[in-house]
């Protein structure tokens, strides 16, 4: 089904914005500009907004999940809103028992590691997903001309938390299933693909003009484990937006090894983490792909006049790509200083 006559990309609201122009390989006047995790711990408004609210029940609810991600366009005038959820929301819905625990991430109550754990594994009803559609809709609602991102967790990162039961530093117990137990590994891998691709297809039908796919923990895998055991299941999850043209944003931390291979399996927009140069990304991909990235989270921090160095020449940088977005390498770290983001994206803009 194509997106309807009424969606952002398609009614004059969104479609000739400096972001969807730069993710489809133009370069607009301005360099668009959105951080990772910018809806989140570093705002004292979103702070504020979730005392007393669990983390999920704040994404489930649409008022508050749609409030959280207006309140970084508001404060930074970002090009770009990303839609406050959590990798983890379309498991949870699908009926796992799943919970954020503060200072820590997502806990798995009863982690999947055996083939008959992932064959209990039950699909997700399609309304579950309306608290989604919701947040969504109200959201684009108040966005006027800025776009919003929807995203998911690619079928890797979201395995690796149910493997693992939470947290982990190199995903060392799914990366022993993925060659002790090939066949449930691309069952798991399946089932994550269908949750997260549903509930990226929500996101999109109900407004989103772009997606991005978060394959966050990518970097501990080979290239040629990620081609065979991973690559397709992440064509999977995209294959879910089949007839909806949005442009799709892949992104990974560490993923200089895979980064072609995450190309591959359809995206439009490569996200670089900080640990490769752009001009060196654009290499490995060909020269013909559109990036996005890759300020180092850790120039926060730095004095400004270090941290506009650096902005100046990931910029540089990216002129080597068709078109470029700037963003940070990986999220934005909990005790950045609100005020430092709105100067990057000033700068970015020439102001
Ligand atoms: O109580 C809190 O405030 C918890 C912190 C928090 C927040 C603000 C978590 C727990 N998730 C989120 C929101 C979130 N998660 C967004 C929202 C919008 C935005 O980016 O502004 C997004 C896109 C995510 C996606 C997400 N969750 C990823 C992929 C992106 C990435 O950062 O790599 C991952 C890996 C998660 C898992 C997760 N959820 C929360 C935490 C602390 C973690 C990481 C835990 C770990 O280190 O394994």
């Amino acid at each position: 089904m194509p997106l309807s006559s009424d969606h952002p990309l398609l009614d004059g609201r969104t479609g000739q914005s400096a972001l969807v122009r730069a993710y489809r390989g133009e370069r607009p006047e301005v360099t668009p500009v959105w951080f990772m995790r910018q809806a989140g711990r570093s705002l004292p408004e979103y702070r504020e907004i979730r005392v007393g609210n669990a983390m999920l029940d704040a994404c489930l609810t649409p008022e508050l999940a749609s409030e959280i991600t207006l309140q970084p366009v508001r404060r930074h005038r970002v090009d770009a809103a990303i839609f406050f959820s959590d990798i983890v929301i379309p498991v949870k819905l699908a009926g796992i028992d799943v919970e954020i625990v503060p200072g820590r991430g997502p806990v798995i109550a009863n982690p999947i590691r055996s083939a008959s754990d992932v064959a209990a594994l039950r699909p997700i009803d399609p309304a579950a997903l309306d608290p989604i559609r919701k947040a969504v809709a109200l959201t684009v609602a108040q966005l006027g001309t800025t776009p919003l991102i929807g995203f998911a967790g690619a079928p890797f990162t979201l395995a690796s938390y149910l493997v693992e039961g939470g947290p982990s530093k190199d995903q060392q117990r799914a990366r022993t299933m993925m060659y002790s137990d090939p066949q449930s590994w691309a069952m798991l891998l399946n089932w994550c693909a269908d949750v997260s691709g549903e509930f990226l297809k929500a996101q999109v039908e109900a407004g989103a003009s772009a997606a991005q796919l978060f394959d966050s923990w990518v970097g501990s895998l080979s290239e040629q484990q990620y081609v065979r055991r991973v690559a397709p299941h992440s064509k999977r999850a995209l294959s879910h937006l089949r007839g909806l043209d949005v442009p799709k944003v892949h992104f990974g931390v560490g993923s200089g090894e895979v980064l072609k291979a995450m190309h591959d399996i359809g995206a439009d927009v490569m996200g670089v983490d900080w640990r490769i140069p752009l001009d060196e990304a654009s290499r490995r991909l060909g020269g013909d792909v559109p990036l996005q990235g890759n300020i180092d989270p850790a120039l926060l921090g730095a004095p400004r006049h270090i941290l506009e160095a650096h902005v100046r020449d990931v910029m540089d940088r990216g002129l080597s790509a068709p078109s470029h977005v700037v963003n940070l390498g990986h999220g934005v770290p909990p005790d950045t200083d609100p005020d430092v983001l709105s100067h990057i994206v000033g700068l970015v803009h020439g102001d």
